[in-house]
């Protein structure tokens, strides 16, 4: 019987994410929607608002609107989300980018996205240009948020007089395209729609105590969809005041907690090792933290307890993936006695069943089976690719998460393994097929393959099986690793090289990663 969510189900109003978030702001209109941490800049909702009407009027005028994708490139700030919420309220489709990408990653995901205007901030102009020339975009499709010489900056769509666009977005269209690799393949534009984004900020508002007193930490990134949901939209939504970091320092991070008086800090398990034990945390008044919420990659108990211990708070995990808007899983704040090592219940709205990978049949309470989730926050397909969308969401609406879950009686969900090829280094998506092909594209490379695996630490880190070309026995492991982080994004680096004579495949020429991992488990 697949396991309902033990909470009523929510309505879901049938509006823009737009309407969604900014309407009536009432006595909060003058009070500090974000906060930029690190210099202490302040925008309100009333002045938020005014700056997406203003966006959005700028892009209109560029002949941005209704269909067109527009990629955002840029660490989290308050303009970061003024931005995201211009380009929405232009009708247009955000495709948010990962900061750490590459030129040519980037590129990537412009052409396959179709974006035509690229917003970026000076210190990634490089990268950006160099993206754009790859895929035919002008200069003037670049946007530098703080200006740079021969771009369009914020303070020119600023200064527009002119008023934004009549809103003609339905709740049934496209209004993100974050891109993650699902279960299989190379990272996909994954499209979430104004009702998935509505749907599960609606869906999680039941879980967390999250009110316009607190103050949220948003220090995971905007551009991945745990930052984008939970943290600033979530943080609009509840009248909430979000502080905002550009990127992970662990002094900078304490300083911005014990200064601002942060109550909630969204994190990654990675984040929860600094915490539980770096002697500089007992240097920071931390007093003000509430809620420490894990996600993105399992959390230890011991180590969920060892922060809560030190820092006097509640440590709670939940679970989600990019296609479910994220969240499908979370433990609710009242109920921090439950398993830390879980990720509490479905959230209302949700249907969730567990089904052996092998057999297709479904598995009962204590029994491991592979997690599908159905529910208003679930995509609705990936973009531009039929063949991967058919594979992830069946003819019922269940999407096939290829994580390996159990649940108790009471529908309690613990995440107990992953049968998809994700690999997930500190949280971050690394996309073993991509590096693969980019392994195949040495010279003295015969066959690769890469898997996950536990460093000492007990973090994943991406591994890869090399086969060497004949005669290129000089090749080394060092060389192997050089030649991927030249190439790629630093958090999908090789981080363990293994040279083999062959790589295990089926009689179809699929790795066989299954007998990877076993040949790993055996001799680790
Ligand atoms: C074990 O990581 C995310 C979304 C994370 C998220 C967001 C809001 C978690 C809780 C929350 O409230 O998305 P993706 O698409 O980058 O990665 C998805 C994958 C999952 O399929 C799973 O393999 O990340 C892994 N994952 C977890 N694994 C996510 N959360 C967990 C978890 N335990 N708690």
């Amino acid at each position: 019987m697949p396991v309902r969510s033990p909470y009523p189900d929510v309505e879901i109003p049938d509006v823009s994410l737009f309407d969604f978030l900014f309407t009536d702001f009432g006595e909060k209109a003058g009070a500090p929607a974000l906060i930029d941490g690190s210099s202490g800049a302040t925008i309100t909702f009333a002045e938020l608002e005014g700056m997406v009407g203003k966006i959005a009027a700028a892009l209109a005028e560029r002949g941005i609107g209704a269909g067109d994708v527009v990629a955002l490139f840029a660490p989290n700030t308050p303009h970061y989300v003024a931005v995201f919420h211009g380009i929405l309220r232009a009708n247009a489709i955000v495709t948010s980018v990962n900061s750490l990408y590459t030129p040519g990653e980037l590129a990537h995901q412009l052409s396959d996205s179709g974006a035509k205007l690229l917003f970026t901030v000076s210190p990634f102009l490089d990268r950006a240009r160099a993206a754009a020339a790859e895929v035919g975009l002008s200069n003037d499709a670049v946007i530098v948020l703080d200006g740079a010489e021969g771009h369009t900056s914020l303070r020119d769509l600023l200064a527009t007089t002119a008023q934004p666009p009549a809103q003609t977005v339905t709740a049934a269209d496209t209004a993100v395209l974050p891109y993650s690799s699902g279960t299989t393949g190379r990272a996909k534009g994954v499209i979430l729609t104004h009702r998935n984004l509505v749907a599960n900020l609606q869906q999680i508002s039941v879980m967390g105590d999250v009110t316009n007193d607190t103050k949220i930490l948003a220090v995971l990134p905007f551009f991945h969809i745990y930052g984008m949901t939970v943290m600033m939209n979530q943080g609009l939504h509840k009248r909430s005041t979000v502080v905002t970091m550009p990127r992970f320092d662990l002094q900078e991070f304490l300083r911005i907690i014990s200064e601002y008086r942060v109550g909630r800090v969204y994190i990654a398990p990675p984040v929860a090792v600094a915490l539980a034990k770096h002697p500089i945390v007992d240097q920071y008044d931390l007093t003000c933290i509430d809620v420490i919420f894990s996600g993105a990659a399992p959390l230890d108990a011991e180590l969920g307890h060892a922060v809560a211990k030190r820092l006097g708070c509640t440590v709670l995990q939940g679970y989600g993936m990019t296609e479910l808007s994220p969240v499908s899983h979370c433990m609710p704040d009242d109920r921090p006695d439950l398993d830390l090592n879980s990720c509490g219940f479905a959230i209302p709205n949700v249907v969730s069943k567990l089904v052996d990978p092998e057999t297709g049949e479904e598995v009962g309470p204590g029994e491991r089976g592979e997690l599908w989730v159905k529910g208003p926050n679930v995509m609705s397909g990936y973009l531009n690719n039929a063949e991967a969308t058919a594979i992830t969401l069946d003819d019922e609406g269940y999407l096939h998460t290829g994580d390996v879950a159990t649940v108790t009686e009471d529908g309690v969900f613990t995440i107990v393994d992953r049968v998809k090829e994700l690999i997930k280094y500190k949280g971050y998506q690394v996309p073993p097929a991509e590096l693969e092909a980019l392994l195949l594209t040495h010279d003295k490379i015969a066959d690769a393959a890469v898997i996950g695996v536990r460093d000492a630490e007990g973090e994943e880190v991406p591994k890869a099986f090399v086969v060497r070309q004949e005669n290129a026995a000089d090749l080394t492991a060092d060389d192997v690793m050089a030649f991927v982080a030249e190439r790629i994004a630093p958090h999908k680096k090789v981080r363990v090289v293994e040279f083999i004579d062959q790589i295990p495949k089926s009689a179809s020429g699929k790795i066989l990663r299954k007998d990877l991992r076993a040949r790993e488990a055996a001799t680790s």
